[in-house]
């Protein structure tokens, strides 16, 4: 018996293979790279994953890093063409899918205009992807209709850089230099949940003396390395940065050497803030003046300084200018473009950062260039080798696209890397618009909320599969290699847009064999735009662990910390602007007593088509949930763990009830990783951002009542 069983084994220790893939993780900005070790015995397969090196996530992954291979490998991919036939997905070949897309489309065109088919794009596409989806909409279907989810994300952040700085990377240092702060301000941003890896940065800060001011209506995981909390009320930030920079100029820590040698605009804010009232401020954000002055104090004094932002102070129908104001507090203290000092807005998608250079936006053309400058559209057009005439001019953004649908004034919609029905403002408005389209294409690895509503379903690769590069959050252009094939008939999204691009006649310019290619093409499309790729090589980026834009030639370093010298605009200065004390576009009243901010969980990601399919995942979040304060749950009679209604303007949903008194009293919070009736979006106002159009996700007054 002993001897069968140890044939056996030695049999089945021959029989079990191992390979170890290289891999970098889909999710956060963060860009961890991993290995994977793939045990294969008989049909069955494991996998163990381990972090591996590289300078931004230091060997680190965290719980959503260390589980993304299993929605890669569910048996739930999406392996070939599937069509909608009378409310049912059939296969069919890609001939047949490529020629069915070639039919409608041509209609609708020939029917309505060229702009009546609109493209949407998204964060989790390579550079190479997503240049080519800008590529696309404008050369092979000669739409101007072309957007991407990164309206929801960083717009607010990209106008305001653009605006202060004349430039948009996210973070004007590397994440290195953090140590070095003396005083670190975060606000609106849940690290500790959605880019776990980057907390070892803070922490080291923390260990040199560094005092954290953390800004968040929730004492989140992130607040607990504040040795200050400003538990502020939503929407409201914009006014308390107002009240900081009274107190900082009042008590002289502005830095007037630096303001008159490298800024202009410092009068008219402090003009502005000097007619501020403390106690006006202190009532409507809910901050006493005692703790405005120690953070005031502390920023000031220190002799280095960063002040991050994320979604909670951007995503608001307000959120560029109020990002301006917080870069109005490190340009005031000269806390910028020296070691230890910066300001930080953190990307949120794996391509955040690089997915809103290289032309997704309505208005954008590679290298950042604007679609709406004559020289800009003429060097595009030269590379692209068409008549500078036949560039589209610019669209309009995300959910203004979703408008002209549900008007019927777009009636094809091109979709890849996004799930709009979830993720967008307004859910039912969008659902309606998305139900009224003539023709619908998603192209994704799963049949996603959005992907239901679609007449053809083109089934994309995913991060284990798909060679290219993407732009982490420091500006850090890294090389994600492919480590398997992909799955059934699934084709790379660049393959895909080839392919669609060759039946309306547009082979010859879309004749790329690897992404490599594709990269080579943008590097010279962003050559001399802000967003310089041209020194970066898929060899450099393989040698050095990645690069940082701008860099525009081969022997260039790559630029690390922005703005030692000068700022970007024309003159070299950057650019304050005084900010008003906003209020939230939707205030509470008697019928909507309670604001209700959205955001993340540390294991689910985004609108959860991925993290809903990996099952270690999963089960630690198998439902959304509305967080709320015990005091103010008595009020409205809800108990804790219990359904719970709640209702805004536009809609109603119901929720499982989670006490917790690390809230204020004022507000409820849900997040957003649930589709359908756990959809919080239906709730989400889609008043827009006047200049950068960004929804005000965080805020939204509502009721809540028990079920
Ligand atoms: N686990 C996980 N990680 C992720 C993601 C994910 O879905 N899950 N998504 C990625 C993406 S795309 C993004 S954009 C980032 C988002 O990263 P974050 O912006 O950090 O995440 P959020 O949870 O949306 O919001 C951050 C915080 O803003 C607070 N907040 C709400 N309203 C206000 C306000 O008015 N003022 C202030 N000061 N704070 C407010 C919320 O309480 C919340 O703690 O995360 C990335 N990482
Ligand atoms: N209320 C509220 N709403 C929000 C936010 C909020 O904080 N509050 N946050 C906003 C933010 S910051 C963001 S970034 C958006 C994001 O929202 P979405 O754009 O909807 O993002 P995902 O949920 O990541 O959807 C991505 C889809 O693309 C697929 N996919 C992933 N990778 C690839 C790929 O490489 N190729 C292709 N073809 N498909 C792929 C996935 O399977 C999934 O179906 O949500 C926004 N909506
Ligand atoms: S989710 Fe972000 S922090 Fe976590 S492993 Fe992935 S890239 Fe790293
Ligand atoms: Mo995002």
């Amino acid at each position: 018996m002993n001897d069968l069983l140890q044939e056996f084994r030695s049999k089945q220790l021959k029989e079990e293979t191992e390979k170890i893939l290289d891999s970098q993780c889909p999710f956060c900005s963060m860009q961890c790279k991993m290995q994977l070790i793939e045990s294969r015995l008989g049909d069955r397969i494991s996998y163990k994953v381990i972090p591996a090196q590289n300078p931004t996530s230091e060997g680190r992954l965290c719980i959503k890093g260390r589980n993304a291979y299993e929605h890669a490998v569910t048996a739930e991919r999406i392996k070939t063409p599937l069509l909608q036939v009378n409310g049912e997905f059939v296969p069919i070949s890609w001939p047949d899918a490529l020629h069915v897309i070639k039919e409608k489309f041509t209609a609708i065109q020939q029917q309505k205009g060229a702009d009546a088919i609109a493209v949407y794009g998204g964060g989790s596409l390579t550079n190479e992807e997503a240049y080519l989806l800008g590529k696309f909409a404008r050369v092979a279907l000669q739409t101007k209709n072309m957007d991407y989810n990164g309206r929801f994300c960083m717009s607010a952040a990209a106008s305001a850089a653009n605006k202060a700085f004349g430039i948009d990377r996210g973070l004007t240092m590397p994440l290195a230099d953090i140590e070095h702060a003396a005083c670190i301000i975060l606000a609106g941003t849940n690290i500790a949940e959605c880019q776990p890896t980057i907390l070892p940065y803070f922490t080291k800060a923390k260990q040199k003396g560094s005092f954290i001011i953390v800004i968040d209506p929730r004492e989140t995981a992130t607040a607990r390395l504040a040795d200050l909390h400003l538990k502020v009320k939503p929407g409201m930030d914009a006014a308390l940065v107002n009240g900081l920079l009274k107190i900082l100029i009042e008590e002289r820590h502005a830095d007037l050497s630096f303001i008159n040698a490298r800024t202009k605009g410092f009068e008219q804010v402090r003009d502005h803030v000097a007619n501020i009232e403390l106690q006006e401020i202190e009532s409507s954000t809910g901050i006493p003046i005692g703790q405005m002055r120690q953070a005031a104090a502390k920023f000031g004094q220190a002799k280095t300084g960063m002040v991050f932002t994320a979604r909670g102070v951007e995503q608001q129908a307000h959120g560029s200018m109020t990002v301006h104001n917080f870069i109005n507090l490190c340009l005031v203290t000269g806390k910028i473009g020296r070691m230890g000092c910066g300001f930080g807005a953190i990307t949120g998608q794996a391509n955040g950062q690089g997915g809103r250079e290289h032309g997704q936006k309505a208005d954008q053309l590679p290298g950042y260039r604007s679609i709406e400058n004559r020289q800009h559209r003429e060097y595009i057009a030269k590379v692209w080798g068409v008549r500078e005439a036949d560039i589209p001019t610019k669209g309009v953004s995300a959910y203004e696209l979703m408008e002209k649908i549900h008007n019927e004034q777009i009636s094809g919609l091109f979709l890849m890397g996004s799930n709009p029905l979830v993720s967008n403002p307004n859910a039912e408005f969008v659902e309606q618009g998305l139900k009224k389209l003539e023709f619908l294409v998603v192209v994704d690895m799963f049949v996603s909320e959005t992907a239901k509503l679609a007449d053809l379903i083109l089934p994309s690769s995913s991060y284990l599969e798909d060679e290219g590069t993407v732009t982490n959050l420091e500006g850090r252009v890294m090389h994600r290699p492919a480590a398997r094939k992909p799955p059934g008939k699934s084709k790379h999204d660049w393959q895909i847009l080839c392919e669609v691009a060759s039946v309306f006649g547009k082979a010859q310019f879309f004749p790329y064999q690897t992404s490599e290619d594709i990269f080579n093409e943008l590097r010279i499309a962003s050559r001399g735009g802000i967003a310089d790729y041209y020194g970066i090589t898929y060899e450099r980026i393989r040698r050095e662990q990645g690069v940082f834009w701008p860099c525009p030639s081969p022997d260039f370093p790559g630029a690390r910390r922005l703005f030692e010298d000068s700022f970007a605009h024309e003159d070299g200065r950057a650019v304050m602007v005084p900010v008003e004390n906003y209020h939230p576009q939707e205030e509470t009243n008697g019928d909507f007593p309670l604001y209700l901010t959205t955001g993340r969980v540390m294991s689910h990601y985004l609108t959860g088509v991925q993290t809903r399919r990996s099952q270690t995942l999963a089960l630690r979040n198998t439902e959304s949930f509305v967080e709320i304060h015990p005091s103010t749950a008595q009020k409205y009679q809800i108990e804790n763990d219990a359904l719970v209604r709640i209702s805004s303007q536009r809609g109603s949903i119901v929720l499982r009830s989670k006490f917790t008194t690390k809230i204020r009293e004022d507000v409820v919070f849900v997040p957003i990783h649930w589709g359908d009736k756990q959809n919080v979006n239906k709730l989400v106002s889609p008043n827009l951002d006047p200049t950068c159009k960004m929804p005000g996700f965080k805020m939204t007054a509502v009721n809540v009542s028990p079920v």
